[in-house]
């Protein structure tokens, strides 16, 4: 499959400076992808969109932090402050970004039970989001991603696609991470060691 798509994750306002769960220098971002978007045929975009009370924020965890982690049915799971809640001006793409090319938007973590940082299966690892199944039905082999944060969204996509069989590169400079205990140094040694091209 000889096509490829450049997938833009999560630029949204909630992970910019200001925003309920922002990246430092998340804002960053937004002019590098810009430009990449311009140079590639295919443009898919991620939204991260949950539902008020959703289990991945420490609010709905009495006695719980944000950034604390705590045990879903599904595993480990940290804990969030508040972000990208389905229709607020927080869930919105950056206003900057040049997003009107886009073929695709999948948005993830619409389950109140579960979280999605991945763009390609939700946080239980089995439950897809379709994104493989459109990505090779239109012939496209390749992706590279960028966006936020790198070390969950992002990395956690990256993980994803090589394990569908995709080509994978990551555009560096067009990511910021969020580096919860080690987890930039952690998530970008996972990636490199699954093949994922960090450029
Ligand atoms: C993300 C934490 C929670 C991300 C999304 O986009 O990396 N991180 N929800
Ligand atoms: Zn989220």
């Amino acid at each position: 499959m000889t096509g490829e798509a450049l997938i833009v994750i999560d630029v949204q306002n909630d992970f910019c400076p200001g925003g309920a769960l922002a990246v430092e220098h998340g804002n960053e971002v937004v002019p590098v992808i810009n430009s990449l978007i311009e140079s590639f045929e295919h443009v898919v975009l991620t939204q991260d969109w949950h539902p008020a009370g959703h289990s991945s924020f420490a609010s709905s965890h009495p006695g719980k932090n944000a950034f604390e982690m705590t045990d879903m049915p599904y595993g480990p799971q940290t804990l969030w402050p508040d972000h990208c809640i389905q229709g607020t001006p927080g869930a919105d793409f950056h206003p900057g970004l040049r997003w009107t090319k886009a073929e695709l938007v999948i948005r993830k973590g619409f389950r109140k039970e579960i979280d999605s940082y991945s763009a390609f299966f939700e946080n239980d690892h089995k439950t897809p989001t379709g994104l493989s199944g459109y990505l090779r039905e239109r012939g496209i082999g390749r992706v590279m991603l960028a966006g936020l944060a790198t070390d969950f969204c992002v990395a956690y996509s990256a993980l994803d696609a090589v394990k569908q069989g995709f080509a994978v590169a990551i555009a560096m400079d067009a990511c910021r991470g969020i580096d919860l205990n080690g987890s930039m140094a952690a998530m970008t040694e996972k990636m490199r060691e699954a093949g994922v091209e960090l450029r």
